[in-house]
């Protein structure tokens, strides 16, 4: 089947069976302070898994144009993109477990209104539990697998595989439904339980895998299992039972109303509907790939390295169109810098591959077509999308060729170190293997591990996504912890101003009460220094400034005058917010305009305005000593 029959046959199937279908949102969301982009079909329907009443129903299906910003390293194998479209459908606290399991077991398995795979095929996971959570193995779900899997005249025996400690191998021969612990089958958009921050919800879940039967490749351990990396099982989708919601004190709750939240995996389903394990073989790439065999006179599949080159290019270009198409432009900050490693990968790829004239555009225009009748805003952006991409590629390869220049430079003053090798990729966007092939080619060798090492440092922090965001010393993500942290940024440059630049944050703690932030200041602040400071905060809050997250070098952060917190140790790309635009002036060309500019990883409101809704104002409410030369305020919106 193509993708848009897969789609088409999907949203069908559960609109018979009550649901309305939703338009899919956009892949970067504009009103969600607390992630870069849309990666889940459940993510903007948020506030309705919470318990918000929903205009269309209690029971709603879409496919959702999804990017994953996290999984960038992973493409390159059979299964792995960053951009997909998921397959949703929600109940929002009407049918459950008992309902959701039968009707996606029947949509995989009927041929007429579904998709008619083999269930013998078909492997399936459950929660095995969580000690720590308090949580129990969801034997519900066992037994209505269990039945399932009867019905089709299939034995499916439970093998409870726990943790990775206590072994996910053992005994993973012979089962059918298979537990495992919180890390595998517990879902919320941060992971396990213990990193939920409050507010958010979750649950137990249960995920289908299809067997291709490849042999399995023992690098991946001993024995094979549903969850093993080495390619036979491939995840298919997912049934998320959403029934908590965590709370400041880390205990869960039971939502009001419990919702179902499953995602299927558009590209992947429909591979399988080929018996193909191989996603970068469904219709929607053919046109793109056929433009790369043509450019570079190599075929798909006929070398290991050759086909990596291609899924990356393949996968990255189309993530970069739908994003272009969003008019999001390549930066160095949020979701332009992440299109813009997108871009520069695929070049990289496409040197590898031995094409160093333009490639991208060409390979884009497939996908404005491709996807022309489903996303028309794709096509309508076809002459946008092929411009910037042009744009891009060019100044990239530019950089290239100016990094080569700077490692010959270096050469000639002494042998390249690993050092070199980062400094060339951070400063000069000169990638690491291209100074190892190199060194190479002049006899010296490079210890890549040690380069390994500085990379992963560097890649851990410069990954935006989702977990970053919810990084920093808050005690939730509530609307009002959030008014707080802003006003927190704005606090310590206030005081700043009224008791000199050499005061210095020494710690905060914030929560949706008040903020508290620690200083280093010699002496007792007087009445007017406070009255000072509360009345610099209320004017720059009222000015209704917009605050901005920019992601860029420590180095630039620290020209730039940013805020640090004392004895933090900061990684070479920096997440930095600043109250007020940050712009230089004529004057002052290196110093930017923003009243306040901090390293910091938010969230933080959109704008000051948000602060002083309902005619709020920043008020002290006290002032003193925690420890010699460090003084303590608690503040407050009243
Ligand atoms: N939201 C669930 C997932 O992403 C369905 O797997």
């Amino acid at each position: 089947m193509t993708v848009s029959e897969v789609r088409k046959r999907y949203l069908e199937f559960f609109k018979k069976r009550g649901h309305t279908i939703i338009p899919s949102a956009p892949i970067v969301p504009g009103n969600d302070p607390t992630t870069l982009f849309t990666s889940s079909g459940m993510q903007p329907l948020v506030p309705y898994l919470l318990g918000k009443d929903h205009p269309e129903g209690n029971r709603l299906t879409n496919s959702q144009m999804s990017f994953r910003a996290g999984d960038i390293e992973e493409v390159g194998d059979n299964r792995h993109t960053t951009f997909f479209e998921m397959l949703g459908n929600w109940s929002l606290g009407d049918y459950f477990k008992k309902e959701q399991l039968p009707w996606i077991f029947e949509f995989l398995t009927d041929p007429a209104q579904g998709l008619g795979f083999d269930p013998a095929k078909l492997y399936v996971t459950v929660f095995d539990g969580d000690e720590s959570a308090g949580m129990e193995l969801d034997t519900e779900s066992v037994e209505i697998w269990k039945q399932l899997f009867k019905e089709k005249g299939i034995g499916a025996e439970l093998v409870r595989l726990g943790t990775e400690e206590e072994g996910y191998e053992k005994g993973s021969q012979g089962g059918r439904i298979f537990a495992y612990g919180s890390k595998k089958n517990w879902w919320s958009r941060s992971g396990v339980p213990s990193n939920m921050p409050a507010g958010e919800p979750g649950g137990p879940d249960s995920e289908i895998f299809y067997d291709f039967g490849t042999p399995h490749d023992p690098k991946w351990g001993a024995n094979c299992h549903v969850n093993c990396d080495c390619g036979r099982f491939v995840e298919i989708c997912n049934s998320v039972f959403m029934q908590y919601v965590k709370d400041p004190d880390s205990s869960f709750s039971e939502l009001p109303k419990k919702n179902v939240d499953f995602g299927g995996g558009l590209e992947r389903l429909t591979a399988t509907t080929l018996q193909e394990s191989d996603v970068f073989l469904i219709d929607v790439f053919d046109s793109a790939r056929n433009v790369l065999e043509a450019k570079t006179g190599k075929r798909y599949g006929s070398d290991e390295q050759v086909t990596r080159s291609f899924r990356i290019i393949l996968d990255h270009i189309r993530a970069a169109s739908f994003m272009l198409a969003e008019s999001v432009v390549p930066s160095n900050t949020e979701a332009g810098y992440v299109l813009r490693r997108l871009i520069r990968r695929s070049i990289r790829e496409a040197d590898r591959l031995g094409v160093t004239e333009t490639l991208l555009p060409e390979v884009a225009a497939s996908f404005s077509e491709v996807y022309a009748e489903q996303y028309p805003h794709i096509l309508e952006a076809a002459d946008k999308i092929r411009e910037e991409l042009q744009k891009e590629e060019e100044k990239f390869r530019k950089t290239l060729s100016q990094g080569l220049r700077e490692f010959e430079k270096l050469l000639s003053k002494h042998e390249v170190s690993p050092d070199d090798a980062f400094i060339l990729f951070t400063s000069y966007g000169f990638p690491v293997e291209m100074t190892e092939e190199l060194a190479k080619e002049r006899g010296i060798t490079l210890d890549m591990n040690a380069v390994a090492t500085k990379m992963k440092e560097h890649q851990d922090t410069s990954r935006a996504g989702g977990a970053q965001r919810f990084a920093g010393g808050l005690a939730d993500h509530s609307e009002q912890t959030v008014r707080y942290h802003t006003s927190h940024h704005i606090l310590l440059k206030a005081l700043q101003i009224v008791l000199g630049d050499e005061v210095k944050q020494r710690g905060s703690n914030i929560t949706a009460e008040r903020l508290r932030i620690d200083f280093s200041h010699g002496a007792k602040m007087t009445d007017e220094q406070k009255a000072k400071v509360e009345e610099i905060a209320n004017e720059v809050i009222y000015q209704d400034l917009p605050v901005t997250r920019t992601v860029m070098p420590r180095t630039e952060a620290e020209k730039l005058g940013a805020q640090m917190e004392f004895g933090v140790k900061y990684p070479d790309m920096v997440s930095v917010y600043s109250v007020g635009p940050i712009h230089a002036t004529e004057e002052n060309p290196d110093i930017p305009n923003a009243f306040s500019l901090e390293f910091c990883g938010g969230p933080h409101v959109k704008n000051t305005s948000e602060i002083h809704e309902g005619g709020k104002r920043f008020k002290i409410q006290k002032e003193e000593a925690v420890a010699a030369g460090v003084r303590r305020i608690k503040a407050v919106l009243v």
